[in-house]
C-alpha cells in the first residue's frame, strides 16, 4: 500500500489572517508535502524490505542505515509535515491549562518557553525543524531541533508535541528572510496547543 497525502485540517486559506497565506498552504501542502510522498513511493517501490511497513517502521529502519538517505529523508518529511498541519490551528496560540501548567514546571513560565523555542528556531542553520518533546519516561517537556528531515521520533528525544518547520519554503512568502517574526507569529497565533495537550502523556 503506498502513502498518500492527508488533507489539511482547514481550508487553504483558514490561517490566512494569522500570518500563514493561501499561496503558501497550496504551495507547501500541495507541492512540497506531495512531493516527499511520491518519492517516498517511488523509493519503497523499489526495496522490497521496506514493502508493507508503517511510515514509523521505515523511519527506523532507514536512520540506522546510511544507504537508505533518501528513503530516511522523504519518510521524515512526510511524518514532520503531518505532524506539522496538526499543530496549526486557525485560532492558535491560545494555551490550554493542563498544558501551561506542564509549560510552568518546565520552562518557568510560557514567556521562557517562547524564548527558548524562538532560539532553538533561530539556531538551527539552514533547513530543519524545532520541536516541543515530552519525555516518555520522566513527563518532562523540553525543546530539541533537527536538520533536514530529522525528528524526535528518529532520535528517540521523545513524543513530539509541536513541530515547527524551518524550512524557507514554509515563511518565505508571508515573512520574506525573518524567520524570528515567522516563529513568533507560529507560538503566538498559530500554534495549536490544544493538539499538543491532546498528545501529551500524563
Ligand atoms: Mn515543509
Amino acid at each position: 500500500m503506498s502513502f498518500t497525502l492527508p488533507p489539511l485540517p482547514f481550508s487553504t486559506n483558514a490561517l490566512a489572517e494569522a500570518g500563514m497565506c493561501q499561496e503558501t498552504l497550496e504551495l507547501h501542502h500541495g507541492k512540497h508535502h506531495q512531493a516527499y510522498v511520491t518519492a517516498l513511493n517511488g523509493l519503497v517501490e523499489k526495496n522490497p524490505a521496506l514493502q508493507g511497513r508503517t511510515l514509523e517502521e521505515i523511519l527506523r529502519i532507514a536512520s540506522a542505515d546510511p544507504s537508505l538517505a533518501a528513503v530516511f529523508n522523504n519518510a521524515g518529511q512526510h511524518w514532520n509535515h503531518i505532524l506539522f498541519w496538526q499543530t496549526l490551528s486557525p485560532g492558535g496560540g491560545r494555551m490550554p491549562a493542563k498544558l501551561a501548567a506542564r509549560i510552568d514546571a518546565d520552562f518557568g513560565s510560557e514567556t521562557a518557553f517562547k524564548e527558548a523555542f524562538k532560539a532553538a528556531s533561530i539556531a538551527q542553520f539552514g533547513s530543519g525543524w524545532s520541536w516541543l518533546v515530552q519525555d516518555e519516561t520522566t513527563g518532562r517537556l523540553k525543546i530539541c531541533r533537527s536538520a533536514n528531515g530529522g525528528n524526535p521520533l528518529a532520535t528517540g528525544e521523545g513524543r513530539a508535541l509541536l513541530g515547527l518547520d524551518l524550512w524557507e519554503h514554509s515563511y518565505y512568502l508571508d515573512f520574506r528572510n525573518r524567520r524570528p517574526d515567522y516563529v513568533t507569529n507560529f507560538l503566538d497565533r498559530l500554534a495549536n496547543y490544544d493538539h499538543a495537550e491532546a498528545s501529551m502523556i500524563d
